[in-house]
């Protein structure tokens, strides 16, 4: 059966071609299909962010930047996915944008991680609203060459299944975003990026690490777990890992976690809640 439409789980009006879709989600990425238009666009981006992050990002993150074959134009995701598979087991495989979460956390599960195979219109170069391959591959891909984060991130996949029996993937989705899309790490006494959300943007990357406006928080997977947040504006609060050990040591609470947070009173974007451990910036703490 073809899907012409993105499926109902999905939100309406995104742009890519589900009916090419496998069942899997999956689609083949073609290099020919990308113009010199698209590779100038991937240059610009990757040109702008590179040089923002040499002072902010986490140096696991530009390590792994170093490793992957991103700097030259739209990366082919069979060469990237040799670098990860020979670092930690993990392969990228090509999206037509958002897909359901099931399919979203099997891919996760079994180490593949999903990258949406085309990039934004020139004129979108500072913000876009779908995850498109600069956010996916920039932002996400060179942590999975990270064996602790890699580690984490399987392991949230495979707790998808259970969230969603148990009725709570709302918790899960706040972890995701929280820690793999705006995580902090603090690294030599300051804080550093290591989060997709974060490093994909250059003035979301300024707002985490530079600014006194948002909440810096020491990260609590039980906080974590019941904070809300917004998907289209800087996030008010960030969550600080000292080692990214401390994700994958919280899996193992996560199932009781889950249960507690799905009936526990949200923590409405940007709110205090008792028991905060704020971080500051140029801290010692
Ligand atoms: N699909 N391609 C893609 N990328 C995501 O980050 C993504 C997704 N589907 C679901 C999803 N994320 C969320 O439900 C996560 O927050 C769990
Ligand atoms: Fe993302």
């Amino acid at each position: 059966m073809l899907v012409t439409t993105p499926p109902p789980a999905l939100p309406e009006g995104l742009r890519g071609d589900y009916a090419a879709a496998r069942p899997d989600f999956t689609v083949v990425q073609n290099m020919a299909d990308y113009s010199d238009a698209d590779h100038a666009t991937w240059r610009a981006l990757y040109g702008r962010q590179a040089e923002c992050l040499r002072e902010r990002a986490a140096a696991a993150y530009l390590a792994g930047l170093e490793r992957l074959p991103f700097r030259d134009g739209v990366p082919d995701f069979a060469a990237s996915s040799a670098v990860l598979r020979r670092a930690t087991g993990w392969t990228l495989v090509a999206v037509p944008g958002l897909i359901p979460d099931d399919a979203f956390f099997d891919h996760l599960a079994q180490r593949r991680f999903p990258v949406t195979h085309w990039i934004r219109k020139p004129e979108e170069l500072d913000y876009i609203v779908e995850p498109d391959i600069f956010h996916d591959a920039f932002g996400h891909v060179p942590m999975l060459a990270q064996p602790d984060f890699a580690e984490f991130l399987a392991a949230y996949g495979r707790m998808g299944a259970h969230a969603k029996r148990l009725g709570a993937l709302k918790p899960l989705a706040r972890l995701y975003w929280h820690m793999v899309e705006f995580g902090l790490l603090r690294e030599d006494g300051r804080v550093r990026a290591y989060g997709a959300g974060i490093l994909s943007s250059a003035t979301e990357t300024l707002h985490a690490t530079e600014s006194d406006k948002p909440r810096r928080l020491r990260f609590d997977p039980w906080r974590v777990l019941r904070s809300e947040y917004f998907i289209d504006d800087l996030q008010p609060t960030y969550f600080v890992i000292e080692d990214f050990s401390e994700l994958y040591a919280a899996v193992d609470r996560l199932p009781a976690l889950l249960e507690a947070a799905r009936d526990a009173a949200p923590i409405p974007p940007g709110a205090a809640a008792e028991g905060d451990q704020p971080y500051r910036l140029t801290g010692e703490e």
